[in-house]
Formats: C-alpha cells, sequence, structure tokens
C-alpha cells in the first residue's frame, strides 16, 4: 500500500513537471527562428509560472562539427538562461548521464533527465537545428552525445560544474566506458531551427577528398648528396688496389692481426683510408 502511494506520488509529481516530448514521431520540421525566440519558446514551455529567473542569457554551445565534441564543455550558467546547443556536422544528441555513469541515459532512471533526440546537419545546410534547454537550478549537469562512440571519445559538457576537475574526471570515464546508451524521449528543452548565418560556428569544410586543382605540394628538393666517399676497405681486403684518391697509413702491430697482406711488411697491418680528393 506504500508503495502504491509512493507511486500515485511520484505519478503527480511527474504529470506536474513539463511532459517529454516524443521524438521522431515524423516531426514537421520547427519553423526557422532567431536564437532569441528559439530561446523564449523554450521558457515558456519549461519556467512554469511564479519561477524566478535571477538572468536571461543564451549560451550558446556548438554540438560537433570539424570534430565531434562540445565548444565550450563547460559552461556556467544562472537560474533562468538558456543553453542554446547549436548542432554543427555530423548527427549528434545533448543527452544527460549521472556523473558516475558515463555515455549512459539518465532517463533510464529518471524520467526528467535531459535527451535532444538525435539532430542532424549535413553540408549545405543553411539553418542549424538547436536544443533550447532552460537552466532551472545550479546543479551540475553531466552532459554526453550518444552517437556511435562520440561520448568515448570526449564529446560530453558539463554545466554547472562544482569544480574545474570535473570535466577530467568526467571525460576520463566517458573514455574509459564500454560503449554509449541512447536516450528515448526528448526532454528537458525544445527543439528549434535558426538560420546559419546566425549560429556560432562556421560548418566544417565537406569531405570529398582534395578540392579539384589542388596539387600535391612538390617534395622539397634533395640536397645534392656528395659523392659517397668509399667505404673503408677491410684489411682482409687490402689486396684490392686503392682508388685513385686513396692514401694509404701504414700502422703499428695491433694484438691479433687478420691481415693477409700485410705479410709484405712483416710485423704491420695495412689500412686504406680514402680521403675526398683535394681540390
Ligand atoms: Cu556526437
Amino acid at each position: 500500500m506504500q508503495s502504491l502511494m509512493k507511486t500515485l506520488l511520484l505519478a503527480v509529481a511527474v504529470s506536474a513537471l513539463p511532459q517529454p516530448i516524443p521524438q521522431d514521431a515524423s516531426p514537421a520540421a520547427p519553423a526557422v527562428v532567431t536564437p532569441e525566440e528559439a530561446a523564449a519558446q523554450a521558457r515558456a514551455a519549461f519556467m512554469p509560472d511564479g519561477f524566478t529567473a535571477q538572468a536571461n542569457q543564451i549560451i550558446p554551445v556548438v554540438v560537433g562539427g570539424a570534430q565531434d565534441l562540445f565548444v565550450p564543455n563547460v559552461v556556467t550558467a544562472a537560474v533562468g538562461d538558456v543553453v542554446q546547443f547549436q548542432f554543427s556536422n555530423g548527427n549528434h544528441t545533448v543527452t544527460q548521464s549521472a556523473q558516475d555513469a558515463a555515455c549512459q541515459p539518465l532517463q533510464a532512471s529518471v524520467a526528467t533527465a535531459v535527451h535532444s533526440g538525435h539532430i542532424p546537419f549535413q553540408d549545405g545546410q543553411t539553418t542549424v537545428g538547436t536544443f533550447n534547454m532552460p537552466v532551472l537550478n545550479t546543479d551540475p549537469m553531466f552532459l554526453y552525445c550518444a552517437t556511435g562512440p562520440h561520448c568515448q571519445n570526449g564529446q560530453v559538457v558539463i554545466v554547472n560544474p562544482a569544480n574545474s576537475q570535473q570535466i577530467v574526471d568526467y571525460a576520463k570515464l566517458s573514455a574509459a566506458s564500454a560503449q554509449s546508451g541512447d536516450g528515448t524521449t526528448v526532454v528537458g528543452g525544445t527543439v528549434a531551427q535558426i538560420p546559419l548565418q546566425l549560429a556560432a560556428f562556421v560548418p566544417a569544410a565537406p569531405q570529398a577528398g582534395p578540392p579539384p586543382g589542388a596539387a600535391a605540394p612538390a617534395a622539397p628538393a634533395a640536397p645534392a648528396a656528395p659523392a659517397a666517399p668509399a667505404a673503408p676497405a677491410d684489411p682482409a681486403a687490402s689486396s684490392v688496389a686503392a682508388p685513385a684518391n686513396a692514401i694509404t697509413i701504414t700502422l703499428p702491430p695491433v694484438a691479433a692481426p687478420a691481415a693477409t697482406d700485410a705479410a709484405a711488411i712483416p710485423g704491420t697491418t695495412t689500412v686504406i683510408v680514402t680521403v675526398p680528393a683535394a681540390r
């Protein structure tokens, strides 16, 4: 009975919260609005009557692009600010995890945990998908991208970290995780489109091989190799005729002469040393 009461209370509490938006129900593309209008929509949807905002900034965070990262990956936001995730090249999500469960959706246990759904950006696109997340309290929020190995590769961000070490620890934990779990429902923000020219990033160049006419840079010319001096002759081969630019040095006896022709001068060893010809 007690657990039933708890369940009912939880159901009432959850129904009082902003309701999740179903994901991928072939949604009509949202109208293109300004970043400010997108943030205002999110505030209207998520900040209840009587909510006291201390701030109303829009804080852009670029998601993906030339690298699969969040830029910046540490955000300080006040209650009332809207963190506006702007999705650049690729296909990414913003998905909340617990601090100690990197790359796994907190939504699996907490229905109100944030998830943006997958928002792509393709070459040539003139609008940018955004996920507008109002900040309702200043507790640290640990967020990652649920696409492929992006989280393991460092695509993580913290809103309001308690200290500067948290992002390092969270990224390390993410890198060590086996794989990512995906969110299931869009929660905690509103999806909107803004014009590319108002976005906080320049799209990465299309990755279609080298542009035409881009000849590979010529390899630097190798310096003219000086004529290689002849290798010092092996004493054992000293019977070979010395080159024209050779001088002959006769050394005192060594402990174990291996010379053969050295016998020409008993008790000595002959070594041929080659030096560059005189100019
Ligand atoms: Cu990603």
